[in-house]
């Protein structure tokens, strides 16, 4: 059996307090700060995590060593993971939203998105996407607001400002998305965007207690959304 296929590869991992960092997780500072790292799902104490990739078992359970856990195990005769096979929502954390993104990443409307909570200005932010394959993320439409949300409170449960990919920095009120797509959609808090101090030129989201849109400085440190199509 160790040329077994293993299509359906679900890590586990325990306790926060026990996982060791992997090389693709050591980078962002979720662990500190949220129950699961980005990307993970908690169930009843412990951080799953489904890889969509096929692999023999044994490269399958060093790719979980990696990740900081190992291959799941299921200690229920009606576990939460064959239980969530028919609940839409916990279906969805598991499967979709790493469904044809690399691992870390949710697939909202076609793209994927990951929430990197290691505050950081807002060029670097960006350069840190870029070094991720994407950009700081563009936003198009309530709904993917409200999925991009979602994704944030999953994994740090409250939804912290956070740099997202807009400015109007080469021009004062002609506001571009870094990734290059048309900025249409708009999400502004009240009396935003102000150029406060006429120096407010990128993009947070989750902004006061409406959770909108505000212009900020760009030197502050903010956690930030990344975006890359695949
Ligand atoms: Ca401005
Ligand atoms: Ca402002």
């Amino acid at each position: 059996m160790k040329m077994l296929t293993v299509c359906v590869l679900l890590c586990a991992m325990m306790a926060l307090a026990t996982a060791q960092s992997g090389p693709e997780e050591q980078t962002d500072l979720v662990k500190r700060t949220c129950r699961c790292p980005c990307g993970w799902t908690r169930i009843r104490g412990r951080c799953f995590r489904y890889i969509p990739y096929c692999k023999r078992w044994a490269d399958a359970e060093k790719y979980c060593r990696c990740l900081g856990g190992n291959l799941a195990s299921i200690h229920n005769r009606s576990p939460p993971i064959v239980k969530s096979q028919n609940d839409q929502s916990q279906k969805t954390d598991l499967v979709k939203k790493t469904c044809g993104c690399p691992c870390g990443w949710t697939r909202i409307y076609g793209r994927c998105f990951r929430y990197i909570s290691r505050p950081l200005r807002w060029a670097q932010a960006e350069k840190y996407c870029q070094r991720l394959g994407g950009n700081l993320a563009s936003i198009h439409s309530n709904w993917q607001y409200r999925s991009i949300q979602r994704m944030i409170k999953r994994a740090c449960h409250v939804l912290r400002e956070t740099w997202i990919g807009g400015s109007d920095a080469q021009e004062e009120k002609t506001w571009l998305w870094s990734d290059g797509t048309r900025f249409r959609f708009q999400k502004w808090c009240r009396g935003e965007p102000n150029n406060h101090l006429r120096s407010q030129h990128c993009l947070t989201m989750n902004h006061s207690a409406c959770k909108c849109w505000d212009d900020n400085h760009c030197w502050r440190r903010k956690p930030f959304v990344c975006v890359r199509r695949r």
